[in-house]
């Protein structure tokens, strides 16, 4: 293919520019407004043979590699095939700028895409396992990016018949865990995160788990949801039940009295509303409590079964709460943990509990040592509710990152 720069006052010299130069099937790759006109890169009709033979230094060879020549060849055909196109309704639209970049947009976007569909089928010549391993993790929902990062470090020479063993073990790697006893030694919990996720339940889990064990004497519980009666009632029946004292805070003020009020007591466990800013905002002043010798120890609360984008929202709106480490609920009810497994290992927090039912206190498990029972899982779910996987929505994600890696 035969490139070449041209920069003209505006689209319409550039063209005749072009046409003059390159002949009247010279197809249109870019366009960009500069200071003073437009520079166009065009390039003479697409030549099979020509790939990469430019003589006067002016051509640029597309970056496809032997492997993938075949397919390679039928798809830089159709891009330039579209491209001609594009240029023919330039004629004919006679000088339509906002109408002509659309097209260039659009054509931009089938470059692009072709792009990245060579980028995948050359992987699939050149790291076969790789693409092997890409499509499995895929398949459980794992974020593109973290899944590239696992399948680089699956050395190639790995056996076939291991490299799915490796590449899971990579991931576990990722995901770190915490003890909840050394969490709940810490002595004041607050527990963050939207609403609905389970806040309120967790708490009444780890109360009663620590109940069952120490007893109830040293143990309150605190509500900072004052907002709506219904969830403070929530948390106060719970507190009956266990007949352990429930206090409320509406502000950091308040929290530092009761705080000081519970000095002497061994767990104290405090629910929070959820995600408008002034829940953020509170939950932020947690560790201005510090200095005064309340050591708030944050958790966040991210249910299992939130999609990926909103996960990394709900990540990213607490990290001013400054949360030490996660519970993943409603375990039980999603149908992939690929979204949060990789926004665990995103957040680079580990996980303290496992929620996976509403049942107090019986779902809810230390998160330790259950790492093996959360991929095991991934990898089930994957089996049953999967969905069967589009192969170019798997190039063009795929593909994009191996492009933008390979520079
Ligand atoms: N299936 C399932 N439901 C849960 C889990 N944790 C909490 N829930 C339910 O989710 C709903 C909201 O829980 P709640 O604790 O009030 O959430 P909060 O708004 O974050 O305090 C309630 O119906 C809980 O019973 C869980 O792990 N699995
Ligand atoms: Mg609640």
């Amino acid at each position: 293919m035969h490139i070449k720069r041209f920069l003209a006052a505006d689209m319409r010299s550039a063209m005749r520019d072009i046409r003059a130069e390159l002949g009247a099937d010279a197809v249109i790759l870019s366009s960009q407004a500069m200071d003073n006109g437009i520079e166009v890169i065009a390039a003479m009709d697409y030549d099979d043979e020509l790939m990469g033979a430019g003589e006067d230094g002016s051509s640029l060879e597309l970056p496809v590699h032997t492997a993938a020549q075949t397919n390679g060849a039928s798809a830089y055909g159709r891009v330039a095939g579209a491209l001609n196109e594009a240029n023919v309704a330039t004629r004919a639209g006679d000088g339509n700028v906002a109408a002509l970049e659309n097209e260039i947009k659009d054509m931009r976007r089938l470059l692009e895409t072709q792009l990245a569909s060579l980028a995948w089928n050359d992987l699939g010549h050149a790291r076969p396992l790789k693409m092997r391993v890409l499509r499995q993790l895929s398949r459980i929902g794992i974020d593109p990016v973290l899944s590239e990062q696992i399948a680089d470090a699956v050395p190639p020479m790995t056996k076939p018949g291991d490299a799915w063993r490796v590449a899971i073990s990579q991931l576990a790697n990722r995901i770190s865990v915490t003890s909840s006893d050394a969490i709940e030694a810490a002595g004041v919990l607050a527990i963050v995160g939207p609403t609905g996720v389970g806040k309120t339940t967790t708490i009444a889990k780890i109360a009663a788990r620590f109940a069952l064990q120490h007893g109830v004497k040293s143990l309150a519980l605190v509500s900072t949801d004052t907002f709506r009666i219904g969830a403070r009632e929530q948390l106060l029946t719970f507190a009956r039940i266990l007949g352990v004292p429930m206090h409320v805070a509406e502000s950091a003020r308040d929290l530092r009295a009761v705080l000081d009020q519970l000095k002497r007591c061994k767990l104290v466990l405090i629910d929070t509303a959820g995600m408008s800013q002034r829940d953020i905002g509170l939950a932020q002043q947690f560790a201005t409590l510090r200095p005064e010798g309340h050591d708030v120890t944050t958790l966040l609360a991210l249910s299992a079964a939130t999609e990926r984008s909103a996960m990394r929202q709900v990540i990213d709106s607490f990290r001013p709460a400054a949360p030490r480490a996660l519970v993943l609920t409603k375990l039980d009810e999603a149908v992939s943990l690929g979204p949060a497994l990789s926004a665990v290992v995103q957040s680079e927090l580990p996980i303290a509990y496992l929620a996976d039912g509403q049942r107090v206190p019986e779902d809810l498990q230390p998160a330790r040592g259950q790492r093996p029972w959360l991929l095991r899982r991934a990898v089930e779910l994957a089996r049953e509710y999967a969905a069967p996987q589009r192969e170019d929505e798997l190039a063009l994600t795929f593909g994009e990152l191996e492009l933008a890696a390979n520079g």
